[in-house]
This record gives structure tokens, C-alpha cells and sequence, in this order.
């Protein structure tokens, strides 16, 4: 845990400040979206004023919370606001349609940063509170929120809590100790975090044009060597009404169960010309598994040991490029067998 003078900093900058710019990373998730308007809500309930960006539109997935159109993609630049903070990323890069060009405003600002990544410089004026150990940036934010603003935790902003424990370790798969993150979740069920409804509109709650996204994506699942993977395009699955975040629990669910595969890979080819690349460590079988955040650092990303993301330019043949992916990542993993 924290040291109580950073404990005390993180405090007094949140308390002091009244105007309040809160981002998450770009293609935020459940875990920087729970951790965004959880923390927002705090400081909301201070009496300061708050505004949410992060760079693209949050999935529709998450169109259930109420508070979700409050995330913003447009971001202003004006003075007004005394103190920024990054949930769930470290560097401007993370979002960098907002922050390309901008580094010196964002380089003058207060900086607040929670994080649970690895390996990231800090920027310019910023304290950070850092921990990757933690399974989620959710649950790094409830333990500093026990000891710094205990009177603040109320049902609802355990449940966005809860959310961001919940999907960040792909509903208790992924966390490193369990003892941590599963006490840390019955704490938040105590004070009121609602699971069922998180359940029910994570994890099960597809549009009936999953018939048609699972008959365009099956017939594509192909292995080669250690990595099963499936492709597609955003413009093929857009016009189905999925976004890539759905999609991709889609696919996933139905081949990550499989034994014997060192990784799990969909690789989409977007809309503005740039390839993003899912990783989801598996089991071989001899019950070893991949570190997929070491091979996505390789790959221009990077994320956690189990779930990790990358990105490259496109080139040429979307099928050859694909080919040319799994073969990198077949080599990857090569080095860590
Ligand atoms: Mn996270």
C-alpha cells in the first residue's frame, strides 16, 4: 500500500481543487470506466465540478450506466480547470487525440494519476499512485478510497467499483491474489455493490445480431502453431451493431474454454487504417500459460499478464497482414516456452 504522505497528497490535491477534468484510456473499459465515474462521483459529492474524457465513445456495452453519457470526447484546453486526472493509463499516449500538440498544457496542469500498468515514465508534474499487483485500477481506487475518503463510499459507487474488479479480472480469472482482490469485492457486496445487475447486462445481455456476428466470425477461427485466432472488419461488424469491445466477447467466449492454445487472438482491421490486436493468454497443455502483456509490449502495447492489446499500422492485404501478426506472435511465444 501507499505511503500516508502520498495518501495525504492524493487527498488535499482532490479536496483543494474545484475544477475537475477526470480521462480514462482510450477504448476506456469496464475497469477505466468504473474507475472514471466512481471517482468523479466523490469528488461530485465534495461540491467540485467534474467533467470526463477519454478519446473515443465508450462501448455501447455500457450504455446501462446512468452516468455514462457524462464521458465526453471533446476536450477544450481552457484554463479553468485546477487539477487533472488519469484513471487506468500513465502517459499522454494512452490518449493521444487529446493530448498530440498538447503536451504543454497537459505538462502544466496538476496532475492525479492512478494506475495498475506496467512500465510507463510519469509525466511532468504529476504524483502517481501506481500499484501492478493490482487486478484492477478499480480496486487500487478502493483501497486508497478507505483510507482517504471513507465517508464517500455509498451503493453506487460500489457498484462501479465492482464492475471494474469484475471485468478487469474477466470475472475473477485474471486476478494475481486472489485473497486481495476477492476481499476487496465482498466489501463492496457488503455496501451494496449490485453483481446481479452487473451480470445481467455484462456478460448477458447480446443483441440478437450475435446469430450473425457468431455465422461471419466462426468459419474464420483458425490455429496455427500456439495462437487461435479470428479476424474481422469494424465495417463488418458495425454493420451488424456491434462495436469491437462487444464483438470481441462474442468471439471470445466461444473459443477461449479451448485447452492446448498458448493464446487467444481477434485482429480487427478499423476504420481510420490501423490494425488492434486482442491477446488472451490460454492454457497449454501442461497447464503453462503465456505472458500476453510481454508480447504486446513487443507489439507496440502492452496491458496485463493474461489480457493484453496491441496496434500497427495497416498494410497492404488486410489477410496477409493478419497472417504476418500470427506468425510474430508465434515467435513471441516461441521465447517464452
Ligand atoms: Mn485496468
Amino acid at each position: 500500500m501507499f505511503s500516508q504522505e502520498l495518501l495525504n497528497s492524493f487527498k488535499e490535491k482532490i479536496t483543494n481543487a474545484s475544477t475537475i477534468a477526470i480521462f480514462g484510456h482510450e477504448s476506456v473499459d469496464g475497469d477505466a470506466i468504473g474507475s472514471m465515474l466512481w471517482l468523479g462521483k466523490v469528488c461530485e459529492n465534495l461540491g467540485e465540478t467534474v467533467e470526463y474524457f477519454t478519446t473515443l465513445p465508450p462501448s455501447s456495452s455500457y450504455d446501462f450506466l446512468p452516468s455514462i453519457d457524462k464521458i465526453k470526447t471533446n476536450f477544450d484546453y481552457s484554463d479553468k480547470r485546477d487539477l487533472i486526472i488519469f484513471v487506468d493509463f500513465t502517459v499522454y499516449s494512452r490518449i493521444k487525440k487529446l493530448t498530440e500538440g498538447h503536451e504543454s498544457y497537459f505538462d502544466s496542469k496538476d496532475k492525479l494519476i492512478i494506475d495498475h500498468h506496467l512500465g510507463d515514465e510519469n509525466p511532468a508534474n504529476s504524483i502517481v499512485l501506481k500499484d501492478v499487483d493490482a487486478a484492477s485500477c478499480t480496486e487500487l481506487l478502493y483501497e486508497i478510497c478507505k483510507e482517504t475518503f471513507p465517508e464517500h463510499i455509498d451503493a453506487d459507487i460500489a457498484t462501479y467499483r465492482y464492475m471494474g474488479i469484475m471485468t478487469d479480472t474477466g470475472n475473477f480469472q485474471y486476478e494475481q491474489d486472489t485473497v486481495r482482490t476477492m476481499s476487496n469485492a465482498i466489501a463492496l457486496i457488503k455496501i451494496g455493490a449490485k453483481k446481479a445487475w452487473l451480470i445481467e447486462y455484462i456478460f448477458n445481455n447480446s443483441k440478437r445480431s450475435a446469430i450473425d456476428l457468431l455465422k461471419m466470425t466462426t468459419p474464420r477461427i483458425t490455429r496455427t502453431d500456439n495462437v487461435c485466432y479470428a479476424r474481422y472488419t469494424v465495417q463488418e461488424i458495425e454493420d451488424l451493431w456491434f462495436d469491437k469491445d462487444e464483438a470481441d466477447i462474442m468471439i471470445l467466449n466461444n473459443i477461449k474454454p479451448i485447452r492446448g492454445v498458448g493464446v487467444f487472438a481477434i485482429i480487427r482491421l478499423g476504420t481510420t487504417g490501423e490494425v488492434g490486436i486482442s491477446l488472451r493468454s490460454g492454457y497449454l497443455s501442461d497447464g503453462k500459460r503465456i505472458n500476453v502483456q510481454q508480447i504486446a509490449t513487443q507489439m507496440n502495447w502492452g496491458g496485463h499478464i493474461y489480457a493484453a492489446g496491441a496496434r500497427q499500422p495497416a498494410q497492404g492485404d488486410f489477410e496477409t497482414q493478419v497472417k504476418k501478426i500470427v506468425d510474430d506472435i508465434n515467435t513471441e511465444i516461441d521465447k517464452q516456452l
